[in-house]
C-alpha cells in the first residue's frame, strides 16, 4: 500500500506536488500566517517549475482558504481567526472588531411550533412558536460559518426581516443576552455544507451549540453553528 501510495504520488502532476509541499509548509508553520509568498515568476525560477504549475498550485490553496490573494499586492498565507470561547460576543461584533466586514446570507427562515429539541433547548412548552433562520456568515467575501438559530417568536416576531446581526436586532428591541452555555464538537463537513462554504467535502468543521440567556433566565437563542475548522482557533482563559 505504501509503495502504491508513493507511485501514485510520483504520477501526480507537478502542481499537485507543489500544492502539497506548500500546504505542508503552512501546516508546519514554515510559512507563517500573514507571510507573503514570493511572486509566481520568482517561485517558479527557484523551484525550476513553470509559472503555470506555480499558478495552479497556488490557485488550489487559495480555493482551500490556506492562501489569500490581495489584488495588486500578492499572495499571503491566510491568518487564522483567534476567537474567545468564553466571551459572549456576536459574529458581527467579533469580525468588525478585527476590521473585517461581516455579512450574512439568509439561506432559509421561517417560524413554527418548536420541535422537541428546540423546546428543550429554549425551555419552551411544547407547541410554543419559534423563529428560525439558517445563515451563511462571511467576512471580507470569505465564507466562515453556517448558523442555524432558533429564537422564541415572542422575542423576535419579525424574524423574516433579519438582515444583519441577530444580536443587534435583539438589542434594538432591548433584549440582551447576559450569559450563554456552549458546546463544541469536531465535525466533517457534509457535501451540502462544503458546497455552501466553498470547501472540500469532509473538511474539518467546529460544531458549536450556543444557548444564550437573558438576565431573567429565559433562553433567547439556540444556535447551532458550523465554523470552518481550517480558519478558526477558539481560545479560553482558565483559572485555577
Ligand atoms: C456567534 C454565535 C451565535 C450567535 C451569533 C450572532 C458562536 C459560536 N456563535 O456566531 O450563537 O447567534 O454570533 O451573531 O460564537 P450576529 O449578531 O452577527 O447575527
Amino acid at each position: 500500500a505504501e509503495f502504491r501510495r508513493q507511485s501514485a504520488a510520483q504520477r501526480a502532476p507537478a502542481y499537485q506536488h507543489l500544492r502539497r509541499a506548500l500546504q505542508h509548509a503552512i501546516e508546519q508553520g514554515a510559512l507563517a500566517p500573514g507571510q507573503a509568498l514570493p511572486p509566481e515568476r520568482e517561485l517558479g525560477k527557484q523551484l525550476a517549475l513553470s509559472r503555470v504549475t506555480v499558478r495552479k498550485a497556488i490557485a488550489g490553496l487559495v480555493e482551500d482558504g490556506l492562501l489569500l490573494q490581495r489584488q495588486g499586492s500578492g499572495t499571503f498565507v491566510a491568518e487564522r481567526i483567534v476567537k474567545s470561547f468564553s466571551q459572549l460576543t456576536s459574529f458581527s461584533d467579533d469580525l468588525r472588531a478585527r476590521g473585517l466586514d461581516p455579512k450574512s446570507v439568509v439561506l432559509d427562515s421561517g417560524s413554527g411550533a418548536a420541535t422537541p429539541e428546540e423546546a428543550m433547548a429554549l425551555g419552551l412548552s411544547p407547541g410554543a412558536q419559534v423563529a428560525r433562520f439558517y445563515r451563511l456568515r462571511t467576512a471580507a467575501g470569505q465564507p466562515l460559518a453556517l448558523e442555524r438559530s432558533s429564537v422564541p417568536l415572542a422575542l423576535l416576531p419579525d424574524a423574516e426581516l433579519l438582515r444583519g446581526s441577530l444580536y443587534a436586532t435583539l438589542a434594538a428591541r432591548g433584549i440582551r443576552p447576559v450569559r450563554a452555555l456552549q458546546r463544541l464538537r469536531a465535525i466533517a463537513f457534509d457535501a451540502e455544507q462544503a458546497r455552501l462554504l466553498g470547501l472540500p467535502e469532509g473538511g474539518p468543521g467546529l460544531y458549536i451549540e450556543r444557548r444564550a440567556f437573558l438576565a431573567d433566565g429565559a433562553v433567547v437563542e439556540f444556535t447551532r453553528s458550523c465554523y470552518r475548522g481550517d480558519a478558526y482557533d477558539f481560545v479560553a482563559e482558565l483559572h485555577a
